[in-house]
């Protein structure tokens, strides 16, 4: 694992977890935490790391290293990634995938020619309620799609002592709450209901400087702080995305609405064992969404976990995300979210910041 912040947590959690829950012909060793911070000694030992290293380029040369996961800043996704691949290891990586369309391609194409697997952790597709969701899509029962509704919202931002970290500095984190969790909500999209073609978007920062974590003065925010986008898919669909970190009340609401022509699904993070259907081919006087906890053995990895009714939470995500990725590689079949799916995010998001900056609609494939 390169990284060992919040994310090098949730991922840690799940490599211990992911072959006790999950049947796996494969064992899990956390080898080597590496990175660059004195507290990494610790998180080795809370995790049950082996070693830890300050030379990552080195450590991905390793022969016994299989599975490189990098919960880094974005900025440093990429040659990261592309480093991996080279020496043959198989990648796992945090979202967003990386900075511009141009780094994830490169990531794409370094995992291909290396014959690795990759995966992008868009963890939310891995929530049992959203994988259920995609079955009903499916198998039709909201018949022909006509809209999608995403919102993000956080609140965290609000607070203008916030220091001004990583995250809203363009060059380290490639937007903010667009890229932050319009990523995220990009990736449901074309998850649930397809390719996003074109983009009209309203970006808008609130508060343009914050201290700097260092406490001596005062540094730019220079990416947004929420994003607003009206969406064409592929065919007829239509849809918008709503990001915010600046949404007060709101702690982490990844959530969305699906319209079809024979139904229709909304789905809120805070809320994740549930899903709310509503079939339009009912009675009309019989109409109304119902909430289906998902939870049965029948619900997508429920299999894996606790009988009927007895909820699972955030963590369960990266552990159900993992276990894919082993089935990926021992099947050789390919896994998405991977880097070529993070190449396609990124290209909407890179559209998005386009549309803001120039105040008009973007085509997608504009972007090269
Ligand atoms: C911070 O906004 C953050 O940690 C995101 O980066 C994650 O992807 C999301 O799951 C929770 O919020």
């Amino acid at each position: 694992m390169i990284g060992g912040g919040f994310m090098g947590r949730a991922h840690s959690n799940a490599w211990m977890k992911v072959t006790k829950f999950f049947d796996l012909p494969y064992d899990v060793n956390l080898k080597v935490v590496a990175g660059d911070k004195n507290r990494l000694e610790k998180f080795a030992d809370n995790w049950g790391f082996e070693e830890v290293s300050y030379d990552w380029r080195e450590t991905v040369k390793r022969d016994d290293i299989d599975i490189v996961d990098i919960v880094t800043p974005t900025y440093m996704h990429a040659q990261m990634a592309i480093e991996a691949a080279k020496n043959g290891k198989h990648i796992i990586c945090e979202k967003p995938c990386a900075l511009t369309y141009d780094e994830c391609m490169e990531m794409a194409k370094a995992a291909k020619e290396a014959g690795v697997v990759s995966y992008l952790n868009h963890n939310y597709r891995r929530v049992p309620a959203v994988a259920f969701a995609k079955q009903l899509v499916e198998d039709g029962r909201l018949g022909d799609i006509l809209s999608w509704h995403g919102q993000y919202f956080q609140d965290w931002l609000l607070n203008p002592d916030m220091p001004c970290g990583w995250q809203m500095q363009n060059e380290y984190a490639g937007g903010g709450a667009l890229y932050d969790l319009g990523s995220h909500s990009v990736d449901l999209a074309r998850f649930l209901v397809g390719e996003p073609v074109s983009v009209t978007s309203l970006h808008r920062t609130f508060i343009e400087e914050r201290p700097l974590p260092n406490k001596e003065g005062k540094g730019v925010v220079d990416v947004d702080d929420a994003a607003y986008m009206l969406l064409e898919f592929e065919g007829k669909t239509v849809g918008s995305i709503e990001v915010s970190r600046f949404a007060c009340g709101n702690k982490n609401a990844n959530s969305f609405a699906v319209y079809g022509t024979k139904g229709a699904i909304r789905f809120q993070f805070q809320r994740m064992n549930e899903l709310e259907f509503l079939d339009y081919t009912q009675p009309v006087s019989e109409q109304g969404y119902r909430t289906i906890l998902c939870t049965e053995y029948d619900h997508p990895y429920l299999k894996a976990w606790w009988p009927s009714g007895h909820i699972i939470g955030f963590e369960h995500t990266f552990v159900n995300a993992f276990a894919d990725v082993f089935s990926a590689i021992h099947d050789g079949a390919e896994i998405t979210p991977n880097f070529e799916d993070g190449a396609s995010i990124i290209r909407v998001l890179e559209a998005s910041k386009k549309s803001a900056k120039e105040n008009r609609r973007v085509f997608v494939n504009e972007i090269i």
